[in-house]
């Protein structure tokens, strides 16, 4: 299989009482585990897309077959920025919550004005995606940009499929299975109550990595 599940960095509680256990349980096993099982059977046998890394894979659907590219994008893109959600989180008070700070802060001062309107900007623009998708924080240009994507489109993708494009150091994800069963309809009381599990200190990794 050239994809596998990644195990999550925490206990499926221990994000609690910002996101619960069920949640976790049912979102990384049955909802990303099903991304990585359709992606796999949608590629097998097809050595040339095999053999790809993931970013490569997503990020070049132009060079995916026809009759797969949709397969590819959703179920690529599930694996992709679900890969990437568990990773930026942490327990509260734990690795999750509080602010950023070197280089990270210092950029997000410059291209936003602070961290309080980053967090505004990324709440309004996932508050804002219609039905399923995800809120972005992204290094294009060197430069930090926030936006969406609906479904499981990725800013890997490129504008052009996906209407955002970037290389993203962060991302939320506005499904309603990420937060339906604690927080109902009330999507920006969830986005409101993330940041407290936002680790920071993968994000600057990552922001260094993008760079
Ligand atoms: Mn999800």
């Amino acid at each position: 299989m050239a994809f596998t599940l990644p195990s999550l960095p925490y206990d499926f509680a221990a994000l609690e009482p910002i996101i619960d256990s069920q949640t976790m349980q049912i979102h990384h096993g049955k909802h990303h585990g099903g991304y990585v099982a359709n992606l796999n059977k949608a590629i097998e046998g097809k050595a040339a897309l095999e053999s790809k890394s993931l970013e490569a894979l997503i990020g070049d659907l132009a060079a995916v077959p026809d009759d797969i590219r949709g397969a590819v994008r959703n179920n690529g893109g599930g694996h992709a920025n679900h890969s990437l959600f568990w990773q930026i989180m942490a327990p509260h008070g734990h690795g999750g919550g509080g602010e950023p700070t070197g280089e990270l802060l210092a950029a997000i001062n410059a291209d936003f004005g602070s961290v309080t309107e980053l967090k505004a900007k990324i709440n309004d623009a996932g508050a804002k995606r219609f039905g399923s998708g995800w809120a972005w924080l992204v290094v294009k240009n060197g430069k930090l940009a926030v936006g969406s994507t609906a479904n499981q489109d990725n800013p890997l993708m490129g504008d052009t499929v996906a209407g955002f494009s970037g290389k993203p150091i962060l991302g939320v994800d506005v499904w309603e299975h990420a937060y339906y069963l604690k927080y109902q309809n009330r999507r920006p009381d969830y986005l409101a109550a993330w940041w407290g599990i936002v680790n920071w200190t993968k994000v600057a990794e990552l922001y260094k990595a993008a760079r």
